[in-house]
């Protein structure tokens, strides 16, 4: 494809492709483009970071671990600190809920500013960090609630079902970074010209393959997965099924753009060491979700719809089936 910038066709920004979204809406106030300026200005700086990873001292690991016990990784801390920077200050912004933190951060008290929740995985894939191998942010947006009990806030306002989400999104800093969000209205894609900073419109109105031959899943933790899940495993490398592959990056924000581009089913189920799965529901499950089924695709944990799912705790894990809505129909029809 010729560079969006030489081809003669219209360049759109992702700050523009919002702007113009919000038209059709007439009580638009224009605060969600604003807001939606700060994660792209966030995710660039991170970009900055990741492409000069080896040459600036931000490789390996801090030497604390989160509240979930896993070990933090430099640069996890710097997108995590640049995230809250750029948000931090915008006026709508009232809670930020993120991997890396314990409790949700309140930036605005209630009232009428600070109506949004953004929840967020700063930088997904970190054992992919410190190897040159795609990782990303991922994002999540819901209004705060006004019907929680005041003792409750700020956490109960953010124990919200996915299908309450606003808008959601990822990037991903693989080859080139691309970004990809919905508003509920379709997936758009961009991709970063690094030569003049911006995210330039590349792909609108996204739609993940109905089906794929695809599986991507760590299998080495096979033998500990529920059995419809070995079932279905077994399936998928007989004749009947017909030559699948098997891609597993490891970093899920890949493996799901992937899967949204080609088509095929992304898997973690529960296992041995993570009996609820180790995916985290609020800010990996859910925008991935709404992106998958703004783009015709599904997502569930093996019960029921990943977006239907009512929290109870800030870090809730969940299972994960993403992708095709064939394949994960397919998975489904495996498990007892
Ligand atoms: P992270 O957010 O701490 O990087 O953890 C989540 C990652 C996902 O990106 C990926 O799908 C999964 O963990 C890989 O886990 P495993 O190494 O168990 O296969
Ligand atoms: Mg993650």
């Amino acid at each position: 494809m010729e560079p969006a910038t030489t081809s003669g066709k219209p360049i759109i920004t992702v700050g523009q492709h919002i702007q113009e979204a919000q038209r059709a809406y007439p009580t638009a106030t224009g605060d969600f483009s604003w807001m939606l300026g700060g994660i792209t200005l966030a995710t660039k700086i991170i970009e900055s970071n990741v492409r000069n990873a080896g040459i600036r001292d931000v490789l390996g690991g801090t030497g604390t671990s989160n509240v979930q016990g896993e070990l933090v990784q430099k640069l996890d801390q710097i997108a995590n600190d640049t995230i809250v920077r750029c948000l931090g200050y915008r006026e709508n912004v009232g809670l930020m809920v993120s991997e890396e933190d314990d409790e949700p951060i309140v930036a605005k008290d209630v009232g009428e500013k600070g109506k949004y929740i953004v929840l967020f995985d700063p930088l997904d894939g970190s054992s992919n960090i410190d190897v040159n191998v795609s990782i990303g942010t991922i994002f999540s947006i819901m209004q705060r609630r006004s019907d929680t009990p005041k003792t409750d806030k700020p956490l109960a306002e953010c124990l919200q079902p996915g299908m309450n989400q606003v808008a959601a999104g990822y990037v991903v800093y693989g080859s080139s970074t691309v970004m990809a969000y919905t508003t509920g209205n379709g997936v758009h894609m961009f991709t970063l010209d690094p030569s003049f900073g911006a995210f330039v419109l590349t792909r609108e109105n996204v739609k993940m393959p109905v089906a794929g031959k695809m599986y991507s899943v760590n299998e080495a933790y096979r033998g500990t997965f529920p059995q419809g899940y070995q079932r279905y495993l077994e399936w998928a490398k007989t004749k009947d099924a017909g030559n699948y592959s098997l891609r597993y990056i490891g970093s899920l924000v890949a493996d799901f753009h992937r899967t949204l581009l080609r088509g095929g089913v992304f898997l973690y189920p529960p296992t041995a060491k993570a009996p609820n799965g180790k995916l985290r529901l609020l800010y990996e499950a859910n925008p991935l979700a709404f992106l998958a089924e703004q783009a015709g695709g599904a997502a569930s944990d093996g019960k029921q719809s990943i977006l239907k799912k009512t929290p109870d705790s800030l870090h809730q894990r969940t299972p994960l089936i993403l992708g095709s809505i064939e394949e994960v129909e397919r998975v489904l029809s495996f498990l007892d």
